[in-house]
């Protein structure tokens, strides 16, 4: 029997532009074109957006996304409320269903970024880390490996 947790993490760079591609892979999971947007002076928030492909056989989970140069992070999705767009604070996480691609979009599921501590920039590059329910490794030691190796 194991007990040993299985998250993995990537530690990956939202460019503040959207025709930036930059693909990441952690395990059976694909993560590609991870952005956001730049923010005007004072803004406190802003949406991280990102595709994540699963490609393995086994159901995985978003749990969690951390950035240093927000306050705060939470996984969202927005909902129509009486023909009102509402974001919606999803504590569970995000599945990634096995075969399945999910996208963190405008208008859907995204990653927010709050408490900014200073307005993020056209083009810059904005680091943020994601933790997965699952990875697909036999081994506990490739978690750290496998984390680094995605790093840019
Ligand atoms: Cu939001």
């Amino acid at each position: 029997m194991r007990f040993l947790p299985r998250i993995l993490t990537a530690a990956m760079l939202f460019i503040a532009a959207p025709a930036f591609a930059g693909d990441y892979t952690l395990g059976k999971l694909e993560i590609d074109q991870p952005w956001t947007r730049a923010t005007p002076p004072g803004a406190k928030a802003a949406g991280g957006f990102v595709t994540i492909v699963n490609g393995g056989e086994e159901d995985d989970r978003l749990v969690s996304a951390e950035a240093a140069f927000a306050g705060r992070v939470e996984l969202h999705t927005m909902d129509m409320t009486d023909g009102v767009m509402k974001m919606r604070h999803l504590p569970e996480g995000i599945p990634v269903p096995a075969g399945e691609t999910v996208n963190l979009a405008p208008g859907g599921l995204h990653v927010m970024f709050m408490d900014l501590q200073e307005p993020i920039a056209e083009g810059a590059p904005v680091p943020v880390t994601l933790t997965f329910e699952k990875g697909r490794h036999d081994r506990g030691g490739d978690v750290g490996r496998q984390a680094r190796r995605t790093c840019p």
